[in-house]
């Protein structure tokens, strides 16, 4: 269980806001912003590691060795095991490096709630928890990703019917504020 609360829900409540620890989040799955290594790093994937522990790892190198041995490409997604978190899956994703990409960042971004919404759903799952992809190390811009996060999401949610939570965490109140002022749900 988690004792973070919803600051603010979105669209009949199948979207929440809140302030915490995606690492804590009682929820089926969560998503990973990782690097396309997939062996781990800082930040949201340093956490989730350390908290998952090493069955994730594993299960990553089997993904890198049998699927991705160059890597995953940013804005895909795959998923492994919780492994001792609360979540049965993790969902790794690779946000796009703000500036590296001519332009096609928002696209990209994008295509990680996407991709990863698209496998919690092909995983049965019926509540998932993201981090605010990109917006760390990789720089993007919160604003702008809020934009783009919260009509992906609507976007998704429109024609799916499976999915009862989707639960955007923000380890700041500042940067859940952030979020907040540049989101685009409809309601
Ligand atoms: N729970 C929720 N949000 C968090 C947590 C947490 N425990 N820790 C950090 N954040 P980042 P990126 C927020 O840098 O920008 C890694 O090294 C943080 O405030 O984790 O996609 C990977 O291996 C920020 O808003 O991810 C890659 O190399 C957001 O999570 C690279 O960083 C994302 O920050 C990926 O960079």
């Amino acid at each position: 269980m988690t004792s973070d609360s919803a600051m603010r829900t979105f669209l009949d409540g199948r979207v929440t806001v809140i302030v915490g620890d995606i690492t804590k989040q009682d929820v089926e799955a969560i998503v990973n912003a990782a690097n396309s290594s997939l062996l781990g790093g800082g930040g949201v994937d340093g956490a989730i590691h350390r908290a998952g522990g090493p069955a994730i790892l594993e299960e990553c190198r089997e993904i890198r060795r049998t699927r991705f041995p160059q890597g995953l490409p940013t804005g895909e997604a795959v998923v492994t095991t919780g492994g001792n978190l609360q979540a049965l899956y993790v969902i790794h994703t690779v946000g796009p490096i703000y500036g590296e990409h001519r332009g096609e960042e928002a696209e990209l971004l994008a295509n990680c709630y996407h991709n990863s919404l698209t496998l919690a759903v092909e995983k049965n799952v019926t509540s998932v928890a993201f981090p605010s992809i990109a917006t760390g190390v990789y720089g993007y811009p919160r604003a702008e990703a809020a934009d783009i996060s919260s009509r992906t999401i609507e976007n998704f949610l429109s024609t799916d019917r499976q999915l009862k939570e989707v639960r955007l965490v923000f380890f700041q109140a500042q940067d859940a504020e952030i979020f907040l002022e540049n989101q685009k749900f409809s309601e």
